[in-house]
């Protein structure tokens, strides 16, 4: 029985990443990193502290910095991040999303969130799709960063439904396989070979329609 739907954010229900790439590749001229897209792909689902670790190795500085300069730098970058989606509205939620979120309360199914972003309750916020969510869980409350099942598993908990009973949504290859290690349904948005391991696997959000997922769930 399906009792949850429980998504990632960035990539899943709005494209953020845009705007956390807009913000890392400031950051990096500074730092005199070259930055580009292609690597953007390599920091989606990773969290903020991570990013930077790898955007420093990148640049072959990685000892050059103390841990206080790092977190003034992931300061820095979210700071800027969070002027940039200050200007997001409705009309940034991916395609069949919103269709998607209406069908599902409908049908009773409970909705939830599951996103690496501490700036997850904000872009829910500008979206105007707050009143769908019967749980956020971003990365504030959690020890664990995906692959870790601990964000999925809170989710599960906060509704109060059994793991087993619970479709994931994520575009990440860590988001999937935190999925899979909660014991749920994994559906994968984006690259079939990067995204193997889920349980149905779409292109794009625009074939997340509330028939397709139940249709898979109990195939
Ligand atoms: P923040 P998700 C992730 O969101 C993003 O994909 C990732 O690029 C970002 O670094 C991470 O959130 C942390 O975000 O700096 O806002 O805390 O895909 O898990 O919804
Ligand atoms: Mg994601």
């Amino acid at each position: 029985q399906l009792n949850a739907v429980i998504f990632d954010l960035d990539g899943v229900i709005t494209d953020t990443a845009e705007y956390h790439f807009i913000a890392w590749k400031q950051l990096a001229e500074e730092l005199g990193i070259t930055f580009d897209r292609a690597f953007n792909e390599q920091l989606k689902g990773v969290s903020r502290m991570e990013s930077l670790e790898r955007i420093l190795a990148l640049g072959d500085q990685a000892d050059r910095c103390t841990m206080a300069e790092k977190e003034a730098l992931a300061h820095k970058k979210n700071e800027h991040y969070k002027q940039l989606i200050a200007r997001m509205t409705p009309d940034d939620l991916l395609p069949g999303m919103l269709d998607l979120l209406r069908e599902l309360k409908r049908q009773n199914v409970k909705i939830g969130l599951a996103s690496a972003s501490k700036n997850a309750f904000t872009v829910i916020e500008r979206l105007q799709i707050g009143a769908y969510f019967d749980t956020i869980v971003d990365a504030a409350k959690v020890k664990n960063s995906k692959p870790h099942p601990e964000i999925f598993l809170t989710a599960a908990k906060q509704l109060r439904v059994d793991p087993s009973t619970c479709i994931g949504v994520e575009d990440a290859q860590a988001g999937v396989a935190a999925i899979k290690a909660a014991n749920m349904f994994a559906i994968g948005v984006g690259d079939k070979e990067a995204l193997k391991e889920a349980d149905y696997i779409v292109e794009t959000t625009a074939d997340l329609t509330y028939d397709a997922i139940v249709r898979a769930f109990y195939r």
